[in-house]
């Protein structure tokens, strides 16, 4: 491993000088493919291996996990939720079986982590930059100018705290604006932003499906794909919800390098709130086109168990990575719930 890593610094530090030839990884390995072949792989091409175990960020914990912040109250009874996010951008990561990249993260891992706060609420970040390059925290929504992470670059162990009423409800982004952007993008530095409605949604499955990839190879095109940064983890490890339950996924693209994304969703449609921020879908349907920082709710039922795909219906995004799968399971609980209309009703009013 130390090895490993000493090799891929000295190439990245080669790259600069010799930009040709370059790859992320040059340490071949071997694994089995989902089919049972024994494949080798330099990590420039990534195949839909069923090891993950060394991989240094979890798809499952990722997908559900929401982070409220420290929760207290101000004297007018304005709700405060205050966070803590540090940049780093000098670890070289494991970011799918045997692909070693130095991404560049917000609290350790890419997507950084999902922020969850109340309409109304006064969001307070405390940013630190642990980096050796300079960065930021550019908030989506309303604010301050001063409050938008563009000119107030982060220097190396720099502070800086963000300080906002969250506005509007709805899917929002936070990503890295230091120049060269694309790049400080690229390498990792952006999550999700979720501002709740004051009256909240209806009770639902939630998940964020997070849409990117990695350029390993530094070309400017991406290597691989995926929901949630592990190409085909969800396809290895489907996603469990119930039959007749309403799921409800938020879900971002912020793809770098190409020009658009999709995502298609099989045996089934969903109803779509483009930004999330009307209550009234746009779009009854199973296909969505982003295209970069594009993001929405989908909201679904299932009425029938099984396993379905989800995946990129650009085939070329899906067979590097950007698939996964649903497994609808038997819920003889809630056999009576409402949702099995839901699409249907909301179409006829929209
Ligand atoms: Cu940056």
């Amino acid at each position: 491993m130390i090895v490993s890593i000493s090799v891929i610094v000295t190439l990245s530090v080669f790259y600069f000088v010799f930009p040709e030839g370059i790859s992320a990884q040059q340490e071949e390995k071997t694994f089995v493919t989902m089919e049972g072949a024994v494949i080798t792989t330099s990590g420039e091409v990534i195949d839909p291996v069923l090891t993950t175990a060394t991989v240094d960020f979890d798809p499952d914990k990722f997908l559900r996990e929401f982070n409220y912040g420290r929760v207290s109250q101000l004297e007018d009874g304005t709700t405060v939720r205050e966070f803590t996010i540090i940049a780093e951008d000098t670890k070289v990561m494991e970011i799918s079986p045997g692909v070693f990249f130095n991404a560049w993260t917000y609290n350790g891992t890419v997507p950084g982590p999902t922020i969850r706060v109340t309409e109304g609420d006064l969001l307070r970040v405390k940013f630190i930059n642990n980096g050796e390059k300079p960065h930021t925290i550019h908030f989506h929504g309303i604010h301050p100018a001063e409050m938008d992470g563009v000119f107030e670059i982060v220097g190396q162990g720099g502070e800086f705290t963000y300080e906002f009423i969250a506005a509007p409800a709805g899917i929002h982004l936070y990503h890295c604006h230091v120049m060269p952007v694309e790049e400080h993008i690229a390498r990792g530095l952006y999550g999700v932003f979720i501002v709740d409605p004051k009256e909240s949604r209806p009770p639902a499955d939630e998940m964020v499906m997070v849409l990117n990839g990695f350029d390993t190879d530094f070309d400017t095109e991406n290597n691989s794909y995926a929901a949630n940064s592990v190409p085909f983890y969800y396809l290895n490890n489907p996603i469990q919800i119930n039959k007749n339950e309403l799921v409800r996924v938020y879900v971002m693209n912020i793809l770098e390098f190409d020009q658009i994304n999709n995502l298609h969703m099989h045996g089934n449609l969903f109803d779509y709130y483009p930004t999330g921020t009307y209550r009234v879908p746009s779009a009854y349907t199973d296909m969505i086109t982003f295209s970069q920082g594009d993001r929405g709710i989908m909201e679904f039922v299932y009425q029938y168990p099984g396993k379905y795909l989800i995946h990129a219906h650009k085939v070329e995004f899906s067979e590097k990575g950007w698939v996964g799968a649903f497994l609808v399971k038997d819920n003889p609980d809630q056999e009576s719930q409402t949702g099995v209309e839901y699409g249907s009703k909301q179409t006829i009013k929209g």
